[in-house]
């Protein structure tokens, strides 16, 4: 039997690692603990077997809620919970330091009080910063960090402090760094899912500067594989880097979703770039695949058809989340760029 306590469960990547668990291991039993942010979405776990799913709602900030629905003896805790979005944390940094800093920090804490086993924690490459344009460099686990913006930032901070309590407390707990996630149930300020959802509504297709920048891809189940194989087989107090050696450019994402969904290319409006935008992303994968044992299953084309598959057939769940508040924001973050345009 696996007792895992998982943060962040009702998110993206959250949610597709509980379905995945619940799925592969029949023994698994998940406490979800999720403060259901505009991020957090309970339908994101519809159909999962709930005798071996218990949500939690509670703030990863609040140490006796914490501590009230972390059980004893779990053998993990994954902790997905964070605040998620660049260019949300350039508009106001201050949530970013509370949930991903001082939250990571209380899960600590918690994990020595309840005697967990294990404590993964969910980094992301962007720690490491930014890459040359058209280099052969990667990030590797030695890579220094050199976050750029405030998310980035916040995430270093929570390696940071996990990397203390190891060190200072002797707390078991392993790193996964991974690049850029897509696939079913990412929230629409993303650029995948975005651009689908625009793409499908026929509205603009808002392309930040020249659009070259690199980002390097890997769909969400091949990550959170890497996430379970990392708490399996992982050394304590190590780094993972996870990515599928899959660079491209944000224009050629956009242009294959257009494509796929048979919109045409004048959708896309380049508009003013992001503050600090990052040029390049990629992952030197090779401990991962040869430590874990870790390889990506499915590829660039077969994902993004899934995905946009799945935004297809889902329009429910797309409509409910670009609900007001969605709208509210998405004016604040587009309706100048729209506008002035680069
Ligand atoms: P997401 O924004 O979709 O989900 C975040 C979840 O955390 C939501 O369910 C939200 O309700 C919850 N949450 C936020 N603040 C909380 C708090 N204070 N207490 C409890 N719960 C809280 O994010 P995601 O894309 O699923 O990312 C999950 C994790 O993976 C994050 O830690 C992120 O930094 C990391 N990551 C993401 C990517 C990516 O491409 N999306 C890549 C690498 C790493
Ligand atoms: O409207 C847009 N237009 C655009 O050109 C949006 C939302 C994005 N972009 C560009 C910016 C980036 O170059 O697309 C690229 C990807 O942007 P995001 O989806 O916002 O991801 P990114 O900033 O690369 O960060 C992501 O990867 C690492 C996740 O949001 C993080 O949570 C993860 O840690």
């Amino acid at each position: 039997m696996s007792k895992i306590f998982v943060t962040g469960g009702a998110g993206f990547i959250g949610s597709a690692f509980i379905r995945m668990i619940l799925d592969e291991h029949p023994d698994a039993e998940i406490v979800n603990y999720d403060a259901l942010t505009y991020a957090g979405n309970l339908e994101n776990l519809r159909g999962v077997d709930e005798r071996r799913h218990v949500f939690v709602k509670g703030d990863i900030c609040d140490r006796s809620a914490v501590l009230a629905a972390m059980p004893e003896d779990s053998d993990a805790i994954f902790n997905f919970a964070a605040e998620s979005h660049v260019d949300r944390s350039i508009d106001s940094a201050d949530e970013f330091l509370r949930t991903n800093i001082i939250g990571t920090q209380v899960l600590l804490d918690a994990a020595r009080i309840r005697n967990v086993g294990r404590f993964v924690q969910i980094s992301t490459d962007e720690v490491m910063g930014s890459l040359p344009d058209e280099s052969d460099n990667y990030f590797t686990e030695d890579s220094p960090l050199q976050p750029n913006s405030p998310y980035a930032a916040s995430k270093a901070g929570a390696e940071f402090v996990v990397r203390a309590a190891c060190e200072t407390f002797g707390l078991d707990a392993v790193i996964t760094r991974c690049g850029n996630n897509y696939g079913p149930r990412q929230f629409p300020e993303k650029l995948i899912p975005l651009m689908i959802a625009n793409a499908m509504n026929d509205e603009p297709l808002p392309v930040y500067g020249d659009g070259r920048n690199v980002r390097d891809w890997i769909y969400v189940e091949d990550h959170c594989r890497a996430i379970w194989l990392a708490y399996e087989k992982g050394k304590s107090g190590e780094v993972y880097n996870v990515g599928a050696r899959n660079e491209r450019q944000n224009l050629d994402v956009v242009a294959s979703i257009l494509d796929t969904l048979g919109k045409p290319h004048s959708l896309i409006t380049h508009v003013t770039d992001r503050l600090g935008h990052d040029r390049r992303y990629a992952i030197d994968p090779m401990k991962c695949e040869k430590e874990l044992g870790w390889q990506p299953e499915v590829s660039w084309e077969d994902g993004l058809k899934k995905t946009i598959d799945w935004y297809r057939e889902n329009q429910d769940w797309v409509d409910h989340v670009r609900n007001g508040a969605y709208r509210e924001y998405y004016k604040a973050m587009y309706a100048s760029r729209l506008e002035s345009g680069r």
